[in-house]
């Protein structure tokens, strides 16, 4: 199969999806074309069967803002008709699903007809994508999307909740490539961090609000004053220069460490002993997902799609949002030498449910199926 895939060239979400995907498709012998304003950072490799293809968007002085969704369908129509290519597949709603429903018409217009895959990863339904500004255009691009996933039940049921939207949502969860991530052997790096046996605790995130770091920080504060350990942030945004005000204003700066956008995050999670993510909204928790499968136990909210990865008591515990009480009781209980092993053995386990090799079929299915529903344009 020849398949488009577009996305946002993000180090974590819904960026990460999707090139790790096109990826495994293209191993498995499809042919991959990336459509982007930017190379992803896991696409950072050679393979026959990967093409990447860069959205134009020239500059002119009377656009205060550059119209992309333009430049994106052209992208998306030119790399159709060049490359024959049988299916769009577009990830995060807004505004790919549109400018792909715009490359569609354009395409059918000039007698081929492609259809579209539409994959809703979280904010696009759940934060940005219902405010009035977008919502119409969302609701009316996911109906028109010739198929729709998301990355948990939780999310599909969201988009029933806050938009018009009356057509069938497959769930493909996220995955994980685990010859990429498991626990690699890092002693020295653990070492340099925590030289004397302190337990270490790792956040990850694009740093925006919706993650909420300053309950990470609360709970990192709350721990370290009953157990020694240090906090690794890995990742960078808009609260960087908030969250490092207030791990000075608490007197702990040298526990933590800022370690900005790292492709590597493995590494570092090889290392850790517990990952929080205390996010006011999490559609699935890719970056949760990735601590699992390097043996780190989750303290994690209990909204949105948590609830299908983090298994409360097993492989770590969820609480209510902003409790951040709960979360240093049960932080302590799982860092705690008599339980850290049985929650790591168990994360692993978790892990593998969600195992590339098993969520790789889904999408296949999926295409096909979207594909034999294709009626041929009438000559
Ligand atoms: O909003 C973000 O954090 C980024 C966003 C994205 O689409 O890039 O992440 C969402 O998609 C991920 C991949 O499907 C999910 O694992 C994240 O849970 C989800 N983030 C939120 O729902 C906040």
């Amino acid at each position: 199969m020849k398949i488009g895939i577009v996305c946002y060239p993000t180090f974590g979400g819904s960026g990460v999806v999707a090139t790790e995907l096109g990826k495994g498709l293209a191993k498995k012998g499809h042919q991959i074309h990336f459509i982007t304003y930017q190379q992803p950072p896991r696409l950072d490799f050679f393979n026959e069967n990967v093409f990447y293809h860069e959205v134009n968007i020239p500059a002119y002085p009377l656009f205060q803002y550059a119209p992309y969704e333009s430049a994106l369908a052209s992208a998306m129509v030119n790399v159709v008709t060049n490359e024959n290519v049988d299916l769009l597949h577009v990830h995060y709603a807004i505004p790919h699903a549109s400018a792909a429903y715009m490359a569609k018409m354009i395409l059918r217009s000039q007698g081929r007809n492609v259809p579209v895959v539409t994959t809703l990863h979280g904010t696009d339904i759940t934060l940005v994508g219902k405010d009035e500004s977008y919502a119409p255009v969302v609701t009316f691009s996911i109906n028109e999307s010739d198929g729709v996933t998301a990355v948990s039940e939780n999310l599909r049921q969201d988009t029933y909740k806050h938009f018009n939207v009356h057509r069938e949502i497959e769930v493909i969860p996220n995955f994980i490539d685990l010859s990429r991530f498991k626990r690699q052997q890092k002693e020295h790096f653990k070492k340099a961090i925590c030289p004397n046996g302190e337990k270490l605790i790792v956040h990850t995130s694009n740093f925006r609000r919706v993650k909420r770091i300053d309950d990470a920080v609360m709970i990192f504060y709350h721990v370290q004053q009953q157990t020694p350990a240090k906090l690794l942030l890995v990742g960078d945004g808009p609260e960087r220069a908030r969250i490092e005000r207030l791990v000075r204003d608490l007197g702990i700066y040298d526990q933590v460490r800022f370690l900005g956008k790292l492709d590597a995050v493995e590494e570092v999670l090889s290392v850790a002993d517990l990952f929080l993510m205390p996010s006011e909204n999490e559609s699935f928790g890719l970056a949760g997902l990735e601590a699992l499968a390097c043996e780190v136990p989750l303290i994690t909210t209990n909204v949105g799609g948590l609830p299908e990865l983090n298994v409360q008591g097993v492989t770590g515990f969820l609480s209510n949002l902003g409790d951040v009480a709960d979360m240093v009781k049960n932080a302590l209980y799982i860092l705690d030498d008599d339980h850290l092993p049985t929650f790591k053995e168990n994360a692993l386990a978790r892990a593998k449910e969600f195992e590339i090799s098993q969520i790789l079929p889904l999408y296949e299915a999926h295409y096909e199926r979207v594909l034999q529903a294709v009626q041929p344009l009438a000559l």
